[in-house]
């Protein structure tokens, strides 16, 4: 145990506060300093990297998360480290502004370095301006904003960020509340194809830069130090609300819960493409509750408003609670539906195809065959029943033992070979055990049947060090569940 470090480990089942912040060790706050360091220092990108196209370069920190977590960190550090923050945090300097009622975009006008055309100044106010409206026409926090540069409007520089790597990022500055801070964002000064390629046009990167990182200063309105994957995840999901002809965003699906949902769902960990992979959680619940206000879908603005008050996944859950369903049902549908995509998404057609764990062919005789998935929080796993040339007159039955059934499920999706597909979601007895019997399991009729285990275990011991909610560790977490399906006639 670090000697100076505190552990608030306050339980979620309390419906305590949980919302303060961990105090940061000493250790941590010069992890949070170097990783910052590093980001902010990086002069090897041009030419030598590829900038990749989304806000971040593969391989590296985002640099919001690392000035976020150097923003949380700052006060445990001291002397000249504290010094270091506070230049690493601190605003670029530039000679101009020009400013819409909402934000100022402030630039040093020319070319070359730093420098961008007032022309395209005015188009990032244009822009940023317009994200800014739709957040808070759909009811969020305005960016808290600073007293002294220009007071009452957001502030956003130009600059070569290609140099640094990166797309945008913003930072928090001032804290205003127990868990709010003022912003300011950077962005690239022209966003030119000779630096970021030609997938998507300069003003297509501007615009879902804007979009992702201005939700990162709405976002430091409500807590600063919410957890990353939350922060991530719906600021990646937040790009396609705003600008849905982009679809930049789906780059990152392959490493959230559509293709890897062996990781846990509120997995922060920097070095994980899945805290932006993961804005397919917060895409199925905007189409599950598809209720709007303004422009965007009002469920993700229900768990922001929640942030303030506790962390991620129990500000997820209670959305959900809001809204009479629960977390387990919602996620175990978000499984189910992840695996047949193109029926479950509107735009489902354009991601990946659907992974499964694992696959038994059942020829006609009379079996049993079993097996079992040990589940880690918020993880899925689906076993997939193929009938092997099975004609009239079989049926299967499957039987699931669902471990600790008050946060566990199991779900059979069975698809016809007509293309339709049908969602049971089971319902375990006190001990677990649920049955579904599939009429007419023929070759014929079926293609297959996915038997699903969704493990939704949400309550967490909060400040154990750990990458997950609440830097905690999820209680219960693991979970091992069972299936048998028997086919007979
Ligand atoms: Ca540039
Ligand atoms: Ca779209
Ligand atoms: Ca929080």
């Amino acid at each position: 145990m670090p000697a100076t470090g505190s552990t608030p480990a306050t339980s979620a089942r309390t419906g305590g506060d949980t919302s303060a912040q961990p105090t940061v060790t000493k250790k941590a706050a010069r992890e949070a300093l170097d990783a910052a360091k590093k980001v902010k220092r990086n002069q090897s990108v041009r030419g030598a990297r590829q900038v990749v196209p989304g806000r971040h370069v593969a391989g590296r920190p985002d640099a919001t998360i690392a000035l976020t977590d150097l923003w949380n960190a700052k006060d445990s550090l001291d002397g000249s480290n504290k010094a270091a923050a506070r230049e690493l945090l601190a605003r670029p300097r530039t000679a101009t502004q020009t400013c819409s009622d909402v934000v100022c975009v402030h630039y040093s006008p020319g070319k070359g370095g730093d420098k961008a055309s007032t022309t395209y100044a005015n188009q990032v106010r244009d822009v940023v301006t317009k994200v800014h409206n739709i957040y808070v026409n759909a009811g969020y926090r305005r960016p808290a904003a600073d007293k002294s540069v220009t007071p009452g409007k957001v502030d956003i520089y130009l600059e070569n960020l290609y140099d640094e790597g990166y797309y945008g990022y913003c930072a928090p500055e001032t804290k205003v509340s127990k868990t709010a801070a003022t912003a300011y964002c950077v962005l690239d000064n022209d966003y030119a194809t000779s630096e970021y390629g030609t997938a998507n046009t300069p003003t297509e990167n501007l615009r879902v830069t804007a979009a992702h990182e201005y939700f990162h200063a709405v976002q430091f309105a409500y807590d600063a130090g919410e957890d990353r994957w939350m922060m991530e995840s719906t600021a990646t999901w937040v790009e396609d609300e705003v600008y849905d002809s982009i679809n930049d965003n789906r780059q990152y699906l392959a490493y959230g819960q559509l293709e890897d949902q062996r990781k846990p769902l509120d997995n922060s960990n920097v070095s994980n493409l899945g805290i932006y992979g993961n804005w397919i959680f917060f895409r199925y619940l905007s189409e599950r509750f598809a209720k709007k206000r303004g422009d965007l879908p009002e469920v993700v603005l229900s768990v922001w408003n929640r942030a303030p008050s506790t962390y991620s996944t129990t500000a997820v859950r209670q959305a959900l609670a809001a809204r009479g369903t629960t977390l387990k049902l919602q996620y175990a549908r978000f499984a189910a539906a992840n695996l047949a995509p193109a029926k479950t998404y509107s735009e489902g057609g354009a991601y990946y195809a659907p992974v499964y764990d694992g696959r038994t062919a059942l020829p006609a005789k009379r079996q049993t065959v079993d097996g079992q998935f040990t589940l880690k929080h918020l993880t899925y796993a689906s076993q997939r029943l193929v009938p092997k040339k099975i004609g009239k007159g079989w049926k299967l039955r499957i039987k699931v033992d669902v471990a600790r059934p008050n946060a566990n499920a199991a779900v059979v999706s069975v698809f016809r070979t007509d293309g339709t597909r049908g969602v049971f979601y089971l319902e375990p007895n006190s001990k677990g055990i649920a049955t579904k019997t599939i009429e007419g399991f023929s070759s014929k009729r079926i293609r297959k049947v996915e038997v699903t285990f969704a493990n939704a275990s949400s309550n967490f011991e909060c400040g154990q060090g750990t990458a997950f909610s609440c830097h905690g560790i999820a209680s219960p977490d693991k979970a091992t569940h069972h299936w048998w399906a028997k086919t007979y006639r």
